[in-house]
Formats: structure tokens, sequence, C-alpha cells
């Protein structure tokens, strides 16, 4: 899963994807961008490590893309810095409040950007169609199919529309996968304010435009961070900061991807797994290894909150609490999964 980081000049991204991953940005890529990963906070993950003390331990990572800053003057130039985010699954468009920067018209401003971004992929396919539907070709008639599918997204485009809410048809689905739309994919907007506290209502404000949106002082905590372990909580205190934001920042991120995270776990290895929402156990099975899904017999499915709770699986078992599942299962957020397979 690919978080893309983007947002105006001198925002906050770099210093964000610094104090998520913990890897300092090569400046040699800032106009290029650069990919880090990024552990996903789960308290669950680290009570099973608790009660397995295992050998091996692999949490969930996302990954995090830090891109070049966007001009706010140039939107052609803009589109081009942002092809970069067509492999993102995820946009989170950082607002340097801490500079000035205005949640509202930025949020409105950065949708213009990927407004014109999608403008510019549709339309070069569109010209393109119409060039070719011209010549007799044996794909003629598919071709003549694909540009009235594309059409009416071209003209949303051009109207300034966003396609974060139209419906699309499966075929036009189809016909715009490759382009990987940048008005389509989930948002968050995070706030990179100077202080701990921010006006509630002004985040209220950027709400109601549609966004999901977060707040936190990260540039401060990065600042933090980069202290001597004995001056962290002084100078944390001083700044008013509470809670680090980094964890809060990571899972809001994590929310808006709508993954749930499994869990296999014992004395070996406990490892959390990211899956769709709405997977099914032998798409569970998948993510853990291809021959457990080609395989596939049963799962075998506790919540770790009964786990946890029990303190084995033998009491969960005892209370029956676990189940027996086959392969539609829709896995649940906070699953323990054995998989029984043979290949
Ligand atoms: N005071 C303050 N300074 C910050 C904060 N976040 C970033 N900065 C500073 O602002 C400058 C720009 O921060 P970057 O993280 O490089 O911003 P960026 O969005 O990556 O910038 P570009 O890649 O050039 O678009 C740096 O000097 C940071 O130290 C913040 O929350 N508060
Ligand atoms: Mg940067």
């Amino acid at each position: 899963m690919k978080i893309g980081l983007v947002g105006y000049q001198g925002s906050g991204k770099s210093s964000i994807f610094e104090l998520l991953t913990g890897t300092q940005p090569d400046i040699s890529k800032a106009h290029t961008g650069q990919v880090g990963t990024a552990v996903v906070p789960d308290q669950r993950f680290d009570d099973l490590v608790a009660l397995y003390n295992p050998k091996k331990i692999t949490p969930a990572k996302i990954e995090l893309f830090d891109t070049p800053g966007l001009s706010r003057d140039q939107g052609e130039g803009n589109a081009q810095r942002m092809s970069v985010l067509r492999e993102a699954n995820v946009l989170v468009q950082v607002v340097g409040v801490y500079a000035g920067g205005d949640p509202e018209a930025d949020a409105r401003s950065f949708e213009d950007d990927l407004v014109l971004a999608d403008l510019q992929v549709v339309s070069n396919r569109v010209a393109k169609l119409r060039e070719n539907i011209k010549k007799p070709r044996p794909d003629r008639e598919e071709l003549q199919a694909e540009l009235q599918l594309l059409e009416p997204i071209e003209s949303a485009l051009n109207d300034g529309q966003s396609l974060r809410d139209q419906e699309f048809s499966d075929d036009q689905e189809k016909f715009t996968k490759s382009f990987s739309l940048l008005t389509r994919k989930p948002r968050l907007l995070l706030l990179n304010t100077a202080e701990a506290e921010f006006d509630a209502q002004k985040l209220a404000a950027v709400e109601a435009l549609g966004h999901k949106v977060i707040a936190a002082p990260a540039g401060l905590e990065l600042d933090v961070a980069q202290l001597d372990e004995a001056d962290r909580a002084e100078f944390a205190a001083e700044l008013g900061l509470g809670e680090p934001c980094r964890d809060q920042l990571l899972r809001a991120i994590f929310e808006i991807t709508d993954q749930i995270t499994f869990f296999t776990a014992d004395e070996k290895e406990v490892r959390a797994w990211l899956l769709k929402r709405g997977e099914t156990a032998v798409d569970a099975a998948g993510t853990i290894h291809t021959d457990l899904a080609r395989g596939f017999i049963r799962a075998e499915v506790m919540a770790v909150a009964d786990l946890l709770r029990l303190g084995s699986e033998r009491e969960v078992k005892a209370a029956g609490l676990h189940q027996l599942v086959g392969k539609e299962y829709v896995v649940q957020d906070g699953d323990e999964i054995v998989v029984r397979f043979s290949v």
C-alpha cells in the first residue's frame, strides 16, 4: 500500500516523511521524490508479541512517498510533479498551516491541480482515439466505444469537476484503470500546525468540503524527536505536546486506506498482515503465500481480542470462541488466522 505525501512548496512534506519513516530525505532526490516505509502502530500486535514472545516479529508496514512541492501558480508544472503520485493508492495532502497556509484555500486549489492533471491524461487518450477512428483499422469499433465512454469523463474534468463522487460504469472503470486517476484516489488532509492546539472551527470548515482532516504539529514533533532523549520530555511539555502525533498520523493514514489487519501468531513468529476490507479467508491465505490459497481447505479463526483476554488459544477454543471457516468467510479486523491447506 503506497501513500503519497503531496502539497505546496514548503508545507512540511519532507519533515513529515522523516517523522513517519525515521529516514532522512535525500536532498539529491528532492526533484523526483523518494520512498520510505513506516510501521503501522497496533496495540494488538504489541500484545501478541508479549503473549507469544516469538523468535521473529513482523509488523505491518505502509510505504510512503515524499514528492516534490507543488507550485501555487503553475498548474501545468504541477501535473508533471504529480505524475509520481499515480502509483500511490492514497493521497495525503500536507498543508503548511505553520507557514501561513490556509487549509480551505489549499484544499480547493489542490483539487484544481488534481483535476487538471487528470484532464491532461484523459484528453491525451481522447485525442488519440479521435485520430485513430478516422483510419480504417480493424479495431475501429472498439476504439469508438472507448471514446464514447471517455468523453463524458473528459467533459466533467473540463468543467473543473473532480471524479471522486462520479459513478463509473464497469467499462469506464476498465478503460480508466491504467490512468490511475488522481481525483479518484482516497485523500486525507494533514494540517501541519505550529502549535499543539488547532482551531476546531477551521478544522470543521475543511471537513465540510468533504475531506478527512487531521491536524498535528508534525514539524515541532520532529524537532523534539531529534533532541537527546534526556531532553525530549521537558521540551515536549514546554511546547504543550501531548501524545506523540506520529502514531496518530500513521493510524489516520492507515484508516483511509480502507484496509484491515489480520494476524498470524505462534512462538515462531507474530506477524500482522494487511487485507482490503471485505476480502475473504482465501484472499488472506493468498496474502500469506500463494500455496495457501491454492491448497486452501479451511481456516481456523479467532478474534485477537478474545485471545488476549483469555490468554491462550486453548482457552479460546474451550470457550467455543473459535471458528472453522471456508473460503468465503469475510475476514474481520483483528482476526487471528491459521490456514489449513494441502498442496
Ligand atoms: N516551524 C516549523 N517549521 C517547519 C514545520 N514543518 C517544516 N518546517 C520547516 O520548514 C521548512 C520546509 O520543510 P520541508 O519539510 O522541507 O517542506 P517540504 O514540503 O518538503 O518542502 P518542498 O519539498 O520544498 O516542497 C524546513 O526548514 C522545515 O524545518 C513546522 O511544523 N513548524
Ligand atoms: Mg520536500
